[in-house]
Order: C-alpha cells, then structure tokens, then sequence
C-alpha cells in the first residue's frame, strides 16, 4: 500500500477477467489509494469486474459501459462520469479489437474493413476517449494506453494491429501535445506477451513468450501487475515531467538485436 494516486478519480477501461492486464492495473490503482471508475462494452465482462472487485475487497465509485466503436456511447458514459464523480485524475485505455482471422499470413492480405476495425476500435478509441475525459480533468491529469512492440517492428502475425499500435503512439505524442497545456499527460506502456483472453488462440503467442526468457535481459515473463505498476507510476505525480512517450515493460527485451 502506499499513497501515491490517494484521492485520485481513475478511469479504468478494459477489464474482461482476472488475466486482463486492465485487472492488474487496477490491483496497482487500488493499491495506491485511487478511487476507480470502470467501464465495460460486454456486459459479461461487467459481472466479472464486479466478482473480482468483490472478492478483493475494492469498493467501485462507479460502473458504466462503453463501447469505444460508437461515438454516443463514449460520450453518454464520461457524461455519466462527470454527473456522478465530478472531476477526474486519470485515464486507462486498455482496449484493442482486430479480426482473429487477420493475425496471422501475410499483412497484405488485410482487407479494408479489417484494417478500419483494428484503427477503430485500438486507435481512433484514444482520440475519442481523450476528447471526452479531458473534460473532466479540470485539474490536469494523466492518461495511459497499452501498447506492443509491434507498432516499431515487423512482429510475424501482430500484422493490422501492429500498423494500429502504430498509430495508437503516434496518437499519443500528438494528443500529449495538444492537452500538455491543461496539465493532462498522455504516455503508453509497451508491455511484452502476457497470457490474456485476447492473446488466447492468435498465432506465434507461445512462440514470442519463449523467446522473452532465452533473450530478454531480465530473463523472466511479464506480468500484469508489472504493467500495473508502471501504468500507476506514470498516472501518479512521480512522472510530472514525462508525456508523449512509450514506456517498455517486457524484461528489457525491446533493446536486444
Ligand atoms: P483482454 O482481452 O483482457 O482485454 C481486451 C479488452 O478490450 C476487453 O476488456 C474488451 O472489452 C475491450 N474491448 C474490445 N473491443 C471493445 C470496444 N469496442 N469497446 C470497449 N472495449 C472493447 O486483453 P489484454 O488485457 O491483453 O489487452 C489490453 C490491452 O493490452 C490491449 O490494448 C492490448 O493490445 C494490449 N497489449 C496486450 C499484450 C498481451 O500480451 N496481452 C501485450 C501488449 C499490449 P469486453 O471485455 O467488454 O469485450
Ligand atoms: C505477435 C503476437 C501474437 C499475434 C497477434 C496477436 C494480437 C492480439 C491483439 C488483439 C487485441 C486480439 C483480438 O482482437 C482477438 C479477437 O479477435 C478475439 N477475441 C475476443 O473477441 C475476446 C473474447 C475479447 C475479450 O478480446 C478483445 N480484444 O476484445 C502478439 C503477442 C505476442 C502480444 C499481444 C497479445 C499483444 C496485444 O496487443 O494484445
């Protein structure tokens, strides 16, 4: 326990279980005595966050769902946000979509509709939510999004989503620019491979985690809790003077040839 986000109004979106690197984030969250604000598209999602929230013990502020591809659902939840908790600290956009079908074989082969879900739904989803939540943030505040390694380099099978990530930290530096005068930060954590719902069944995952503990410098897996960590470093007052930039948490990987 330590006080670093205390009093802190945190939104956190993307939790869908246990194993989401959303969950470990909010532990971290919690763990810094935010008060924590969640939304949901799935509804099953809602009653996994409420079980979890339940059994460790962490009080929810509030609840709402959002579904980032629709402009009114973003905009109905951080109005019920703002009527409901009033101002708020921070922002965790932990949310990606790209057909399973299109992460694997050759990038080339994306279809169009493919391309525009997965830079829908994993990138233009930062610009939507940041819109709506600076808002709120009359204080200043920080915003933190999930990245991979694969917006930098060519990472077989990460394909469309490697090109959305792409545009996912170039957001980043552009929106860090344009809220940087309220006070707002806006940084990402590039996290390497953790087993999630999302990573379930896509092609080359066992591949990429094997090769974190032969070549990673630390030698060991990620974890959601060592996002979560970084994540309430860069929401908390500790990183004041860092914005618009990609924070890795993959066990030094990204640095070796
Ligand atoms: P999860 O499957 O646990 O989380 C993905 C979340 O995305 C779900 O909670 C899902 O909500 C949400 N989501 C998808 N579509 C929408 C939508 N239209 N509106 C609102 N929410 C939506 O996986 P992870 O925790 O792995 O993923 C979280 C983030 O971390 C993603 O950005 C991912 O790219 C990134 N990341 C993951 C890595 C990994 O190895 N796992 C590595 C590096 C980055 P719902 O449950 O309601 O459907
Ligand atoms: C190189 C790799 C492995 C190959 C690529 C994996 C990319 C995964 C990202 C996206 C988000 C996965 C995805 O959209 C899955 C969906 O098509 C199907 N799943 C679902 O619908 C579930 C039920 C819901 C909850 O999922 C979502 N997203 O809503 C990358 C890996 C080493 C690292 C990794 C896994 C990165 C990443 O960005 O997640």
């Amino acid at each position: 326990m330590n006080s670093l986000l205390k009093n802190k109004n945190i939104v956190v979106m993307g939790v869908a279980n246990n194993r989401s690197i959303a969950w470990g984030i909010t532990k971290s969250l919690h763990n810094a005595g935010a008060n924590l604000i969640f939304t949901n598209r799935q509804e099953r999602s809602k009653q996994k966050l409420e079980k979890l929230l339940a059994q460790n013990e962490i009080d929810p502020t509030l609840i709402v769902s959002c579904d980032v591809a629709d402009d009114e659902s973003i905009v109905n939840a951080f109005q019920e946000i703002g009527e409901k908790v009033g101002t708020i600290h921070g922002l965790v956009h932990s949310v990606a979509f790209a057909n399973r079908d299109e992460l694997n074989g050759e990038y080339a082969d994306t279809s169009r509709d493919g391309y525009l879900l997965a830079q829908n739904i994993s990138s233009y989803s930062l610009v939507a939510v940041t819109r709506e939540a600076k808002k709120l943030m009359t204080e200043g505040g920080g915003i933190v999004t999930q990245t991979y390694l694969g917006a930098e380099r060519v990472v077989p099978n990460y394909n469309v989503m490697g090109v959305a990530k792409a545009a996912l930290e170039a957001s980043v530096r552009y929106l860090a620019e344009d809220v940087g005068k309220y006070g707002i930060r806006v940084n990402a954590v590039s996290a390497g491979p953790i087993r999630t719902l999302s990573a379930k069944g896509v092609s080359g995952f066992n591949d990429k985690m094997s090769v974190i503990e032969e070549k990673a410098p630390l030698r060991r897996q990620i974890d959601q809790d060592q996002v979560g960590d970084a994540t309430a470093f860069l929401l908390s007052d500790m990183a004041r003077g860092v914005t618009g930039d990609v924070l890795h948490v993959d066990s030094g990987f990204h640095i070796i040839a």
